[in-house]
Order: C-alpha cells, then structure tokens, then sequence
C-alpha cells in the first residue's frame, strides 16, 4: 500500500475520537517470558477474554508470532481472526498505526510513528524494539490503508486522545520525556501533531499514573467519553503520590477550553487501591539485561480509565477491588446506551499494561 510523503492535516484527515464508530480492532498476542510470568501462559488466558470480549462488539484481528500462531487459534474464539505477525511484544496500541479518517470522503489512512520502546536507549523497557516498529506498516498492509510514516518522530498510540472535533489531550510526562524526541521544543512538537492528527488544539495534562513506565501515558490516567466530556483517574486520599497528580490534571483541565471553546466536564473515576507485584509473581518472569525487572513489592499502574469503547460495548478492566463495581456504575452512566463486558486485568497489569494499551481501534 502507498506510503504517503504529505501530510493528513494537509489531505483533510483527522484522529476521530475512540468513542466513534469502529470498522474493527487489532490486538497482538503476549509470549515474552521476560515480561509476562510463568511463559505468559496466565497473560494468553487474560488477552483471550479480552478478545472474546472485544469480538462480541467488532471484527477483531489478532496478530501471532509464527511460533505462537497454533497455540494462538486454538485458543482465541472461532470470531477472532488470527494473522502471522512479527513483534517483539503486544503493544498495538502504541506500536501500531493511529488511524485518521477524512470525513468528507469516508477514505481511513493512517500514521505510523517511529516507536523505540517507550525511551529507546535512555530509558526504554526492552531492546531490540526493531520489529514492533514494522507493525503499523504491516497492519496498514493488511487492512489496504494508505499511510503517513512520520520518520524522526517518536510517539505512542496510547500517549494521545482525539476528542475528534479537533481537541487533543496528552501529558508533557511522556511527550517531554527525554527518551522520545528530546531534540524538539514543546511547540515544535504539538506542530507534528497538529499536522499528523489534524487536531488544532492540544490540551497539556501534566502526569500519568504514579510509577507509570510508558512515562505517564494519557490513556491510563484521563480519556474521552465524548467531545467536552472526559474521565480522569482520581483517588481521594491525600497520603497517596497519586492524588498530587491527579489533581493537578483536574485543575489543568477545569482551567481549559478544548478546540471548539467548551468548557471541559470532568469525571472522577476512582482508582483501586494499590496493587503489587507479589513474591510468586516477581518469580515467575525470567530475569533478562535490558528488559524492566518485575520486582516483589513494586506498585502497579491500576487504573479503570483505560477501558476499552467498542462498538455498542465498552470492555473493563477489574483488579478483584470494592471500586470494581463502582467503575462499572460511573461508566454505565456516561454511557448509558453502552453493554459493559468486565475483564479481570491483573494479569496484563504485571507485565505493565492495560486493556486500552493491548487494542488498537480501526474508525469506521
Ligand atoms: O502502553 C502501555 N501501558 C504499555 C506498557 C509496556 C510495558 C512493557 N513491558
């Protein structure tokens, strides 16, 4: 498929918000032992319900190493489709293509970042990052999507949310990090977003979830539910690290407008309480130079707010915590018409992630 030398602003393309219909989602299967415990057989059981979760709602393709790709089919439901597909972890959201869409057209092309691994040599989780960086072309390939390689420019899916009516939220944390594109000024930066998403308006949170290794990624802590209206991550008590953050990101966003001059209606959605690595679980993944340790003890990343929007459907992550079921209450209401399918998560949370950070969403 054609690789694109203009840009999607200048085609008259834009990131629609997730909340928007969908064509369908991409997920991509675990089986690093460094990352994921006991040979990320607990991980495939956890990736499998969030996939017959997903494939209730939207056409869901599922992308396999060649060595995985039996046991991948055997174990996904018949609705999945399953492609061989090169990676060096699961990370669709951030390793795939961010689609953009051209409303007068109805045309989907899509921009591939350059990916490094969340910080590349200065603080990246695992090297060689080589063939994750190849998987938005091949996606892009497979789906007959035209596409825009942004080459020089780091970035990853889950660091960005489109209000899809021009407003982009994401957080300095991760954007200004030192390991992605240390050697662009902050506007310079939001110039290649504004021309890559065609956004016109950025709204700069200042953290992610406390200890957050993608270096606070938007879409853990604040997301869209639609244009005007977001959810943030919020925690009550005071004590914890996570309440200066949150707060500070609450202040930020009661102070802005988005792109169409609103006012932001912000929606507290509770953490659970903290959840660490246990010493049977710190155990079961294989110690390897250069990947992030799973230590016994180390605080995760929990958070409710990267659920994923399907069509019809929203897909939540739970954590075996009272505020499971209040999650579930707040969501249910911001989307009433929406069937919620809960997912248990812990399992994806020990190697690091979140159910929105394994799924990437096709606009329709
Ligand atoms: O976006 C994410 N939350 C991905 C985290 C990657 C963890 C790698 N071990």
């Amino acid at each position: 498929m054609k690789r694109l030398t203009s840009t999607p602003a200048s085609d008259g393309f834009h990131m629609p918000g997730e909340f928007e219909p969908h064509a369908g989602c991409w997920m991509l299967w675990p089986e690093r032992p460094d990352n994921w415990r006991l040979g990320a057989k607990p991980a495939q059981a956890a990736f499998v319900e969030v996939a017959r979760a997903i494939s209730r709602f939207e056409p869901l393709t599922v992308g396999v190493s060649a060595a995985q790709y039996d046991n991948a089919v055997n174990l996904l439901p018949d609705a999945v489709r399953v492609v061989e597909l090169s990676n060096n972890d699961s990370w669709v959201r951030d390793c795939g293509p961010t689609f953009v869409r051209n409303d007068a057209t109805r045309e989907i092309r899509a921009v591939d970042w350059v990916f490094n691994a969340w910080g590349g040599l200065y603080d990246g989780l695992y090297f060689p990052w080589d063939k994750d960086d190849e998987v938005a072309r091949k996606i892009c390939e497979i789906e007959r999507v035209a596409s825009y390689r942004a080459e020089g420019f780091v970035l990853e899916g889950g660091s960005i949310h489109s209000d899809g009516e021009g407003t982009l939220y994401t957080t300095e944390e991760c954007l200004l990090s030192p390991g992605r594109n240390p050697e662009l000024t902050k506007e310079q930066i939001e110039e290649k977003l504004g021309s890559y998403l065609g956004i016109e308006k950025i709204i700069w949170l200042k953290g992610g979830i406390y200890l957050d290794e993608t270096n606070g990624h938007v879409d853990n802590i604040c997301c869209v539910a639609q244009p005007g209206t977001v959810l943030l991550a919020w925690t009550d008590d005071e004590n914890d690290p996570q309440y200066a953050i949150s707060k500070e990101n609450y202040d930020i966003l009661k102070g802005s407008t988005d792109a169409r001059g609103r006012e932001i209606q912000v929606i507290k959605l509770p953490l659970p309480a903290p959840i660490c690595i246990t010493a049977e679980e710190s155990q079961g993944v294989d110690a390897v130079d250069g990947t992030l340790p799973r230590c016994e003890g180390d605080r995760l990343a929990a958070s409710y707010v990267n659920f994923y929007t399907a069509n019809g459907g929203l897909v939540v992550p739970s954590f075996d915590d009272p505020n499971d079921e209040v999650a579930v209450e707040v969501l249910q209401g911001v989307f009433p018409g929406r069937e919620v399918a809960v997912v248990p998560a812990r399992e994806i949370l020990l190697g690091g992630g979140n159910i929105h950070c394994i799924t990437q969403q096709q606009p329709a």
